[in-house]
Formats: C-alpha cells, sequence, structure tokens
C-alpha cells in the first residue's frame, strides 16, 4: 500500500492507497487521462465495483480521492462537482467527458453505453438478462447481508446476517457450477458487483462472518484473482486492517451510546 499524499485542489490531504490514487486536479490536468475519472475511495464497496469494470474493460481512468463521510477528516471539502452530480452525495460517481453519473449499477451500464468494447455484457439479449437479474440479485441479497454482518452491533443479529450472507454465496456458487462464472461463459457486470464481496471477505470472518463459505465460491474467488481487473481493487492486509478496526470503533461507539442511553 502507498502512502504517498498530495494536496488536490480543494485543499484536502490525501492519502492514496495505491498509485495511480489521484486527485481532482490531476483529473483536469493529466492530458488523455481527464476522460474518465471516477470519484471514491476504496473502502466503499460500490466504488469496487466501478473500479474493477473500469481495470477488466482496460479503460483508462483516474481516480479521485472521495472518501465516504464517515472516513473523511472534518475539514475535507467536497469537490462542487460532486455536490452538484451526486444527488444523494454517495460515491461512487463517475464522469465521462462532461458528463457524471453516480450509483454504481447505473454507471456499470452507462459505461457499457459509453465504451461499447471490451463489454461486460453478453451479446445475446436473453443472456443480458439473465446477467442483470443476478446483478440486482446479489444487491439485494449479499450485499444487505454483507452490510449486516459489518455495521451490525448486536451479537444475534450479526450471526443472523452471517448465516444470511452464507447463504447468499451459497446460491452464488451453485450459479458458476456450469461456466465457472456467475452469469455466462466468461467475466460479466454481475463478477463487477460481486468483486468486493471476494475483497473483503478476510476482514468480513474476523468481524463475524462465520457461516462456512461454499467451495465453488470460494473457487469463483481464485478464478477472479486472475482477472486483469482484480490487482486494481485487491486489499493489502494493511487495509483489510483498516477495515476491521473501523468497524471495530463503530461498535464500540454504538455499544457505548447504547449502553449510556
Ligand atoms: N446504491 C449506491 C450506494 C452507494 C453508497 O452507499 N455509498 C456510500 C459509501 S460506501 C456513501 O457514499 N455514503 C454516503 C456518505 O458516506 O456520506 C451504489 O450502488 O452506488
Amino acid at each position: 500500500m502507498s502512502d504517498a499524499r498530495s494536496t488536490d485542489r480543494h485543499g484536502n490531504r490525501e492519502a492514496g492507497a495505491r498509485t495511480g490514487f489521484g486527485s481532482a486536479a490531476e483529473a483536469e490536468e493529466k492530458p488523455g487521462a481527464d476522460e474518465v475519472a471516477l470519484y471514491g475511495h476504496w473502502i466503499c464497496p460500490f466504488v469496487t465495483r466501478v473500479q474493477f469494470a473500469l481495470s477488466q474493460r482496460g479503460i483508462d481512468y483516474t481516480l479521485v480521492n472521495l472518501p465516504p463521510s464517515a472516513v473523511r477528516g472534518p475539514d475535507f471539502v467536497l469537490p462542487p462537482e460532486f455536490i452538484e452530480h451526486s444527488p444523494r452525495l454517495e460515491v461512487p460517481m463517475l464522469r465521462i467527458g462532461a458528463e457524471y453519473l453516480a450509483d454504481s449499477i447505473p454507471i456499470l451500464e452507462w459505461m457499457e453505453t459509453e465504451r461499447s468494447e471490451p463489454s461486460l455484457l453478453p451479446d445475446d439479449e436473453a443472456d443480458r438478462a439473465l446477467v442483470r437479474e443476478r446483478m440486482a440479485w446479489i444487491d439485494a441479497n449479499a450485499f444487505r447481508a454483507m452490510g449486516g454482518v459489518y455495521y451490525g452491533t448486536d451479537p444475534d443479529r450479526i450471526a443472523a446476517a452471517s448465516v444470511k450472507l452464507g447463504e447468499a454465496l451459497a446460491e452464488m456458487g451453485r450459479w458458476t457450477q456450469q461456466t465457472g462464472w456467475l452469469a455466462g461463459s466468461g467475466p460479466t457486470l454481475a463478477e463487477a458487483v460481486a468483486m468486493p464481496i471476494h475483497v473483503r471477505l478476510a476482514g468480513l470472518v474476523r468481524l463475524g462472518f462465520t457461516a462456512e463459505v461454499s467451495p465453488e465460491f470460494a473457487e469463483h474467488g481464485r478464478r477472479c484473482v486472475g482477472l486483469v481487473g482484480w490487482p486494481a481493487v485487491e486489499w493489502s492486509s494493511g487495509q483489510t486492517d483498516e477495515f476491521v478496526g473501523r468497524f471495530e470503533k463503530f461498535r464500540e461507539i454504538r455499544r457505548a451510546e447504547t449502553d449510556a442511553g
């Protein structure tokens, strides 16, 4: 993990998580790299989806450091274009040329229309429909359960979310039985949507995910490590520690509030 620091045009001190972690100023100044800019931070799973897809598709982009509010320092100044174009003030936000869009799944779809090749969607309409159905399923089931694990403060609720996540990963593992991939004969946008789970699995275990990971899903994870987009999103052990530490602290604060109240 690189600890390179820089100051962006809003005066924010940035800790780059890895090389290539840029600033808003760089996004505007770097010749040839200003076409696509991703606003976000490595700790956000929704950002991981977009960053994986950009890297997997070989799209040149600049990553503008924009941490979620819980990770931002008190003096962090939000870029005005983020305030203008991310209606819920959420990362990820993507800029392509002069256009902006927030929300990971719509962004993944938008990238497909703006940059058709190489695609992470199959040619056939029915195959595309399956990819989309599974993206929505992962979002509604695996992601909801995953959030229940790391945002959980009550041990019983964490355990219940852990069971649900285990079941969701088992279902996703079953999808991979025929081809090795979640929806079709190769990696698709369904892999992009699921990728953050592989990235943070070790951290989830440390935060109370105790269910057995289905062998098929684990195998899918090993297959994903071989994809060209993987190095852009994989976490170092320091990043896993930071993720776990932040949520342990969050739990401590919540429990202290509950005890006090
Ligand atoms: N549905 C959105 C969810 C994005 C989201 O929840 N992002 C979080 C960070 S992981 C965020 O920006 N929250 C607002 C905040 O931190 O102020 C997506 O898929 O992109």
